[in-house]
This record gives structure tokens, sequence and C-alpha cells, in this order.
């Protein structure tokens, strides 16, 4: 049995800004443009300003004729970023696959918990430690599949959890309108509403055939949907494959000091991304793009790697056959072979 869990942050922004400045708690804050410029929208408020009905998306002229007292506040996507990196660090810990959907929320394959008890403590736990650790909080939802364990966080705001085991899909899916299903836009809705199906469960009594005139392909999957079932995994991050730089010479080049120097700028380039996103390296491959467009592309793999020194000079021995025959176009580097920090860990275990 899959028991997957959906986190998501409460009023994200709103939250950390309250977090950084605790004068604001209890106040109605907004987030977004700035109300006196007059242009822009709301990007999220906390729960006093939505009182007001002030909404995400909104204009922010708007929200600050609703609730003129309000405190607007610019969007600081750093800080956001920052406290969003170490809630998923966080939330990784405790799931056997892990997928991030957006700055603020995840999905977590918890099934090694092995039933839904054992599960909700689980969220307990994850809660309280990102309430200790950031002084925030989230909700979590439950479920057998990924669709319910969303709908049910939402179920939850702010600051519960919500677990709906499979004897509980249709009570608590049913009576939901249908653009609460994956794939079901304002568009569709109306549409679907045309036909008299408004609600999750008028979809997963319609006929699969006057489904198909509506959705085409899309009709067997949608409808799998408002039944409740939903197989998709829970995709742990898509791998990073390699770092690529590259540089056209304004005028094509033979100075072979001045090659070598553009190579080792871009070898360096190529070197801080790494740096900073903790890879190391095994693969240094070397393009060349002469005049008359020839290209030719040259590498060598080597065991990981994490110094700047090799990596330039294995990009100075790679490059070096291709100088001195034509005037040179383009060169470039890409750096492959990355050996994320999870597979550091394994290596150090290993030894
Ligand atoms: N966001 C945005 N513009 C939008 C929607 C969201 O800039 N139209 C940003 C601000 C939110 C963050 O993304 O804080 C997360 O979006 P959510 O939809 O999860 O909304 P919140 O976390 O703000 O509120 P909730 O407690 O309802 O999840
Ligand atoms: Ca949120
Ligand atoms: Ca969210």
């Amino acid at each position: 049995m899959r028991i997957i869990a959906h986190v998501d942050m409460d009023y994200f922004f709103a939250a950390v800004e309250e977090k950084l400045d605790p004068s604001l708690k209890g106040k109605p804050v907004v987030v977004g443009a700035d109300p006196k410029k007059g242009r822009g929208v709301v990007s999220t408020a906390n729960y006093e300003a939505r009182k007001y009905g002030i909404k995400s998306g909104m204009p922010i002229t708007r929200a600050y004729k609703l609730c003129p007292q309000a405190v607007f506040l610019p969007v600081r996507q750093e800080r956001y970023e920052e406290v969003s990196e170490r809630i998923m660090e966080i939330l990784k810990k405790y799931a056997d696959r892990f997928e991030q959907i957006s700055i603020d929320e995840a999905f977590l394959d918890i099934s090694s918990c092995g039933d839904w008890d054992r599960a909700r403590k689980l969220a307990e736990r994850i809660k309280e430690e990102i309430r200790r650790k950031e002084g925030l909080t989230c909700s979590i939802g439950i479920g057998p599949n990924k669709l319910i364990a969303k709908l049910a966080s939402e179920a939850a705001k702010p600051d519960g959890i919500k677990v709906v085991k499979p004897e509980d899909i249709r009570t608590f899916l049913e009576p939901l309108p249908v653009r609460k299903i994956w794939g079901i836009g304002p568009v569709t809705a109306r549409l679907l509403r045309e036909h008299g199906i408004r609600t999750v469960r008028e979809l997963a009594e319609a006929d699969l055939q006057k489904l198909a005139e509506i959705f085409g392909r899309r009709a067997w999957e949608i409808h799998q949907l408002a039944l409740g079932i939903d197989e998709s995994p829970v995709q742990e991050e898509w791998e990073v494959k390699s770092v690529s730089r590259e540089h056209t010479f304004e005028r094509d080049l033979e100075d072979e000091k001045r090659i070598m120097e553009k190579l080792e700028e871009l070898s360096e380039d190529a070197w801080k991304w790494l740096k900073e996103n903790g890879f190391l390296y095994r693969t240094v491959c070397v393009k060349v793009r002469y005049s008359d467009f020839e290209t030719h592309t040259h590498q060598k793999t080597d065991v990981p790697h994490s110094d700047l020194e090799f990596m330039k000079e294995r990009a100075r021995e790679l490059l070096k056959p291709f100088l001195g025959r034509k005037p040179i176009r383009l060169i470039g580097i890409r750096i492959s072979g990355l050996v994320g920090l999870e597979g550091q860990k394994r290596i150090k275990e290993y030894f």
C-alpha cells in the first residue's frame, strides 16, 4: 500500500515576513507589488488580510481598497528561497521518495510507515520540527496517492493534518467541485457545468462516452481521477546531468593564448557553479567550432574531482590537438559525471 503526504506551508511569503518581523503578528499583511505604484498583484496575504477578501493574484490596488490599513510588503524572493531550501532539507529526511513541486510544497512518499496511524505521527513530527526550527506552520495531507494527499492538505489548512484513507476517499472527494481535479481549469469546469456536471461525484458518475466528447483522449484519465485513482509516482528530483559554458568570439581567432585564456575562464565559471551546488565532477568535455562551422568535441573521464586546476589542465590538454588548424569561432566546456552530496556521502561511507 502506498502512503503519500503532501506538505504545503501556510501563507508562505507573508509567514516568512512575520517571522522576521514579529511586530507584524496579528496585523493584516500583504506581500506583493507596491500599492502606491498602482500596478502589479498580490503574491500572498496572511489570514488576517484574507478576512478582508484579499487573495493571491488580485490587483494590488484592489487589495488596498479592501484593507488600506494592511501592511504592504515587497516580494523578497531570496528570503523565501532560503527558508524554502531549509524546509525542503527537513522534509527530505522523512521521505522514502521526495518531490518538491513549488517553493512551499512537496510530496513525500512515506509508504514505509506501514499504516495510517504511523503516517499521522510522522506528520506531527514534521510539523513540530518545522515549527521549532523555522517558526512556521504548514498543513499536511495524507492519502493513498498524490491527488488525495494534495487535496487533503488543502482541507487541513491552516496548521492542520488530514488523513484520507482509501475507505474515506468517496466521502472526501465527491462533494468537491470538479475544478479540484488535476487538469480541470476554469474553462473545462464551465464546459462541464453546461453538461450539468459540477461536483466530483457527478463527474465520477458521468458517462465515459460523454466525457470523451469533452476531454477527448484525456477522458479516461480524468474519470479515474474523479474516482480517486491516481498512480503517478512521487518523482525524485530531476538529476542535474551537466554544466556547460561556451563562448563565441567576436572575430574568428587563431591566437592560441587568447583561446586558452577564454577556455580557462569558462572552466572557472563552470567550476564555480559546481562549487555552489556541491558537485564533484568526473568528465571534462571541450567543444571547438571552426570558422567554417566544422565542430568537434573531445572528452575525458576520471575519478571524481573537486579542484579547478585539474579541470583547467584537462581542458587545455583536450583543446590542444584542435589548435593551429583553422581560425576558431567558438569554444565551450561541458562538465558532467556529476556527483552530488548524496553520492559523496556514499563514497565516504564506502572508503
Ligand atoms: N504566490 C505568488 N503568486 C500567486 C500565488 C502564490 O507569488 N498567484 C507565492 C506566494 C505564496 C507562495 O507562492 O506565499 C505559495 O503559494 P500558495 O498557493 O501555497 O499560497 P500561500 O502559501 O501563500 O497560502 P496557503 O496558506 O493558502 O497555502
Ligand atoms: Ca502554501
Ligand atoms: Ca503551495
